[in-house]
């Protein structure tokens, strides 16, 4: 199975054969000199297992095989990593100012526990159940989730790296839940640094402080401390997703799916399975060693280019390949899977959870008809590929109806001309395989070197070969099922947006002359909500926040009453943002190349416009949405590639401020603010990275 994928897919001879599928599938594959010497150890192990079954001793055996592998994977990397056992010690990554000890992928991973075998997450667990609206059903529920937030190491493609995961497995746990029911996701935080949890694209009308946003709505969650996000699901449906929003953390393992249903949602009659396929670039090293390199004084301003990408978390990578500083075994990775029984139609809904790179997308030999993105369900119109930006979602429907194979590629590749070295990235292209049939009852068997996936590979060829130069929005007109027409603005807001070396050489990301750099025990919703900060509302004018922000280091917005808002930037950078706005969705009225010329802004149609929470700002380029506020609370907008946000491109809306200066946060949130230990783990740019002699006033607060 361990393949680069590379190697011609037409040259692997198939064997359709139902009865001997297995073998020959294994057998004909040698064929490929990319799969030929794990084949070997595969089928070795797949007779010594056929053997055994024979037997007739099924359950012990797997169980007991399960069990060697465990301890074999466990034995060596022990050996090889430091593994503290049932404490949860700090990483012993040493690091203080200026000495460059962020390692740059040696990882000196000393974790409470290591999981090689329990943390690929079950596919299973992503694929939807069909709500009935009939009898209990249709009555509200509160959905209860319990998640431990821990260290753990593992190695979703073969490269072993530390992660921060909920409950042990990777990629999280879906969400799923019918529309006006609550969601209360229960957080206890037993990693070694601080976290914090977004509901990506809800609203959270009336409970502003359940958004999760660090710095904006909420101290951080400390290690060792527990909180309870509860909220309701009122007035959206469709998919969603979840994830840290504590620095650039999402990226080592924190995020996972949301899915909203609705008897108010077109087209749910239209296919029979639905499913999730969230895509991801991924890095072998933390996050924050990598902020550390991008984020320095002099820095070359250059993102950290991913080291590859996963489908649901897996991928498999050739480990002769891989840069010897890292551990790598990839016996137990393996390729997503995704069952689409034949003849009937599907509903894949795409997520790109990653942290950098837009995802070109497309499934051989289908044509993908696009019925969702964000959340806002679409007359349908068909693409061969797709492009899908960091945070985004589209939802398809594939017709399996194919009668030329009966498993296909579903390729995924990151746009790397959009990365500051296009070449840097080895694999950009990381592929799943659709099947035209049920998902296998039982997934029992090991998946290590001898189990197999013994079914046969997809030798289906792409649409076209032409690859994607720009990181911009699906081209085409999408455009909402149910009419939803823009209403006419009361205001508009125009920011430039652009990268500057700011204070000690430090490359940071603005709109207009603020870059984000807020408190991050002194949120902005606790200033504008706490008693002691009570702000009558006509101290401050609609617009910029002056007298309780430092608009230099935290632009707010401040909008006072419901009104429809237009709000342009014209990028003055290079580089595209997927620009997104929490607890609101926007009608995109204009986006595109260049600037955005004002003699047009009253011919801008107002019917058929896409409304989404996600849209892409292209490389100097621009956009103009729109949205109404009437959703109180203080809301960031912020560029979602997680090393722009944390270089500052970001900003808060404060809407409804005549509401929110009543508010009373919950204790046990405000409370975080005083713990000693609610930063941990922060990255700190101007602490971490500029020499003490450098420093010298820089209006810190
Ligand atoms: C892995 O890559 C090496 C070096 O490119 C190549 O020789 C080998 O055949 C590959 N092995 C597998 C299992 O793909
Ligand atoms: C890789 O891990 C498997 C268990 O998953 C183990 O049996 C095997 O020995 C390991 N390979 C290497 C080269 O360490
Ligand atoms: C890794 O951590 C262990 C335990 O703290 C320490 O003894 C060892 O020297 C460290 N190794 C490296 C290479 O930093
Ligand atoms: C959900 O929020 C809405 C406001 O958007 C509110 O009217 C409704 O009562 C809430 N429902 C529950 C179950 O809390
Ligand atoms: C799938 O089949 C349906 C029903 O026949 C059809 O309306 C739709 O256009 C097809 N979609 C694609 C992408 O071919
Ligand atoms: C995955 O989940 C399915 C459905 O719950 C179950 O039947 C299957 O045994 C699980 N597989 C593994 C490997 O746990
Ligand atoms: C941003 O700066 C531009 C001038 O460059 C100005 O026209 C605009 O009003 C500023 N935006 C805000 C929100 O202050
Ligand atoms: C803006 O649009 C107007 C009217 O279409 C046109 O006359 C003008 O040249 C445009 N300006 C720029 C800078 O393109
Ligand atoms: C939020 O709730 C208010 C009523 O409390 C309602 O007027 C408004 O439309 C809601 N907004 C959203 C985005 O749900
Ligand atoms: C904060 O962290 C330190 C070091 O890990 C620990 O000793 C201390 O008990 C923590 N404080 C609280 C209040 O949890
Ligand atoms: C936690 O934070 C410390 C710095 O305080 C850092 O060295 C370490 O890498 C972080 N751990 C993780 C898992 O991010
Ligand atoms: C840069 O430093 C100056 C004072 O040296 C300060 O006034 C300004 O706010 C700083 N800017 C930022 C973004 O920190
Ligand atoms: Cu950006």
């Amino acid at each position: 199975m361990a393949s680069t994928l590379k190697a011609s897919p037409t040259a692997i001879p198939q064997h359709k054969d139902e009865e001997e599928g297995h073998q020959k599938a294994a057998e004909a594959d040698d064929v490929s000199m990319a799969r030929s010497d794990m084949e070997l150890k595969k089928k070795a192990l797949f007779r010594s297992v056929l053997l055994l079954l024979a037997a007739g001793i099924i359950t012990i055996t797997v169980g007991a095989l399960l069990t060697r592998f465990d301890k074999a994977f466990q034995l060596q990397y022990s050996s090889k990593f430091a593994i503290s056992k049932g404490s949860s010690t700090p990483l012993h990554n040493s690091h203080s100012n200026n000495n460059n000890n962020h390692n740059d992928g040696v990882q000196n991973i000393s974790m409470s526990d290591f999981k090689p075998a329990t943390f690929r997450r079950n596919s299973s667990d992503y694929v939807l159940s069909a709500p009935k609206w009939t009898g209990d059903n249709i009555q509200p529920r509160t959905r209860e989730y319990l998640w431990v937030i821990s260290d753990v190491a593992a190695n979703p493609d073969g490269v072993m790296r530390p992660m921060i995961l909920i409950n042990e497995q990777f990629p999280g746990p879906l969400i799923e839940c019918n529309e006006n029911d609550v969601v209360r996701v229960t957080i206890h935080n037993r990693a070694t640094n601080a976290t914090s949890f977004h509901w990506h694209g809800l609203f959270h009308n009336g409970s502003n402080w359940m958004d999760g946003t660090t710095g904006i709505t909420q101290c951080p969650i400390p290690p060792g401390e527990s909180y309870t996000y509860e909220f309701n699901t009122t007035g959206q449906y469709g998919t969603y997703w979840y994830h840290s929003h504590f620095s650039t953390q999402y990226t080592d393992g924190l995020f996972g799916p949301l899915v909203i249903h609705s008897p108010r949602e077109p087209g749910t009659n239209r296919y029979k399975t639905d499913q999730i396929v969230m895509l991801h670039d991924h890095y072998h090293d933390l996050s924050r060693n990598k902020l550390y390199k991008y984020m320095a004084p002099d820095g070359e301003n250059e993102e950290p280019i991913p080291d590859g990408a996963l489908i649901n978390g897996r991928n498999i990578r050739n480990c002769s390949t891989i840069d010897k500083k890292y551990q790598c075994n990839n016996t137990e990775t393996e390729l997503a899977e995704i069952y689409t029984p034949s003849g009937s139609s599907h509903r894949l809904r795409f997520i790109n959870v990653g942290a950098f790179a837009e995802f070109e997308l497309g499934l051989d030999e289908h044509a993908l008809e696009v019925i969702e993105a964000d959340g806002t369900a679409l007359a349908p119109s068909s693409y061969h590929k797709l492009n899908i930006n960091v945070a985004q979602r589209y939802s398809v429907i594939v017709n399996a109806t194919s009668t030329t194979a009966s498993e296909f590629w579903l390729r995924a590749r990151m746009i790397n001309h959009c990365f500051s070295k296009p070449s840097a990235v080895a694999e950009p292209e990381v592929r799943a395989v659709v099947r035209y049939s049920a998902a296998p009852v039982s997934q029992t068997k090991p998946t290590a070197s001898g189990s197999m996936d013994v079914l046969p590979l997809p030798t289906t060829q792409p649409w076209d070969s032409n690859i994607a130069l720009i990181c911009k929005d699906l081209d085409g007109k999408l455009e909402p099922a149910i009419p939803m027409p823009a209403p006419t603005p009361d205001m508009l807001f125009y920011l430039r947006s652009n990268f500057e070396i700011g204070n000690y050489s430090l490359s940071r990301g603005f709109f207009n002359s603020s870059t984000w750099k807020r408190d991050l025990r002194n949120p902005a919703l606790n200033r504008v909500s706490l008693q002691r900060n009570k702000v009558p509302k006509e101290l401050e004018p609609e617009g910029v926040m002056h007298d309780l922000f430092n608009a230099d280091k935290g632009m707010v917005l401040k909008v006072d009453g419901i009104k429809a808002v237009d709000l342009l930037i014209d990028n003055y950078d290079d580089g595209n943002h997927p620009m997104h706005l929490h607890g609101h969705k926007f009608w995109v009225m204009a986006s595109g190349r260049g600037y955005f010329n004002m003699s047009d802004y009253h011919n801008i149609p107002q019917k058929g416009r896409l409304v989404r929470d996600t849209v892409t700002l292209e490389g100097f380029g621009f956009v103009l949405i729109r949205f109404i506020t009437d959703n109180p609370g203080m809301w960031a907008f912020h560029c979602h590639n997680v090393w722009h946000a944390e270089a500052g491109l970001m900003m808060s809306l404060f809407t409804r401020p005549e509401i929110v200066k009543d508010w009373t946060l919950p204790s046990d949130l405000v409370g975080f603010c005083s713990h000693p230990n609610a930063t941990d783990g922060y990255f700190d740019d101007i602490k971490e990275t500029v020499p003490l002699e450098w420093r010298h006033d820089n209006g810190e607060e």
